[in-house]
């Protein structure tokens, strides 16, 4: 008798390589996730502890804060383009463009720190940097977020690239899911225990996340699927920033006490060699 055998082969390893040190990023830096030349940089004190608490008070006091409805436990200020259409996103974006403005008030922030940082050195370079837009509006500087996934993760597993994939011809985003997707984490705010940034050594394919049932959303990924997958944890502390290609699966993992950890976020990359896009 024959025995079919039916072997699936296990999530293929992709090496990650990581930056982290203490003080305030470089463009170059930047540049080196962006064009995948490095999975991640993690800098330690990028801002000041000052401001890492004017920008959490702001937010705490903002008007603008809302509970996601869309399966992530999370609140959040600002819009999110996942699993939404051109015309929502961008209407989202622009009613809620003063409570983004109301977290940063008259400050100095990190998140357009980096964006014209960014904007003028890719200028240099022959590269446009500019927000996602379309004719329902433009995508905002960041979101401000907050996870509440109360198991294992404060936010599970996941990947930034197949929602930019599958957005939709409305949006000028799909190309960019073919180069790096770099996701920027500015972190006012942080647990006394828990809430670091795990990324796995792996870079889902679109047949990755068919098999995983998750291919329009990139969200969740199992732990079976990731037993076996070689992490790393950046541990992260007030006014650090941490930069990854959104492209390997990363996740939060739980947090003690008070879930007030809060994060900044932005995603930008290529849409052509002389385009570089910005969103949330
Ligand atoms: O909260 C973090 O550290 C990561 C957030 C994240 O992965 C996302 O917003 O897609
Ligand atoms: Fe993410």
């Amino acid at each position: 008798m024959v025995t079919a055998q039916v072997s699936k082969a296990p999530p293929a390893i992709s090496p990650i390589s990581v930056k982290e040190r203490i003080g305030t990023i470089s463009t170059a830096e930047i540049i080196s996730v962006l064009r995948g030349e490095i999975t991640a940089v993690h800098i330690r004190q990028a801002f000041s502890i000052e401001l890492a608490n004017e920008i959490t008070g702001n937010f705490a006091r903002n008007p603008g804060l809302k509970e996601r409805k869309d399966g992530v436990p999370g609140h959040y200020i600002g819009a999110s383009h996942y699993q939404k259409d051109a015309a929502t996103y961008f209407a989202e974006a622009e009613s809620a463009r003063p409570f983004v403005d109301a977290i940063f008030d008259n400050l100095v922030d990190p998140v357009r720190g980096l964006f014209d940082a960014l904007k003028r050195e890719l200028h240099n370079q022959g590269v446009e940097l500019r927000p996602t837009r379309s004719a329902y509006g433009q995508a905002n500087v960041c979101r401000g977020l907050r996870w509440s996934g109360t198991g294992p993760y404060a936010l599970e597993p996941h990947d930034d690239v197949a929602q930019v994939l599958c957005a939709g011809s409305d949006y000028e985003l799909p190309a960019v899911g073919r180069n790096t997707v770099v996701a920027a984490n500015f972190y006012p705010n942080m647990p006394e225990q828990g809430g670091n940034l795990r990324v796995w050594s792996h870079k889902p394919t679109v047949i990755d996340r068919q098999s995983q049932g998750v291919e329009t959303t990139g969200y969740p990924y199992s732990t079976r699927y990731l037993d076996g997958i070689p992490c790393h944890d950046f541990e992260l502390k007030a006014g650090d920033i941490a930069l990854i290609d959104g492209g390997f699966i990363h996740g939060v993992t739980g947090q003690s006490g008070k879930r007030d950890r809060l994060l900044l976020n932005c995603f930008f990359g290529f849409a052509r060699p002389d385009l570089v896009l910005w969103w949330t």
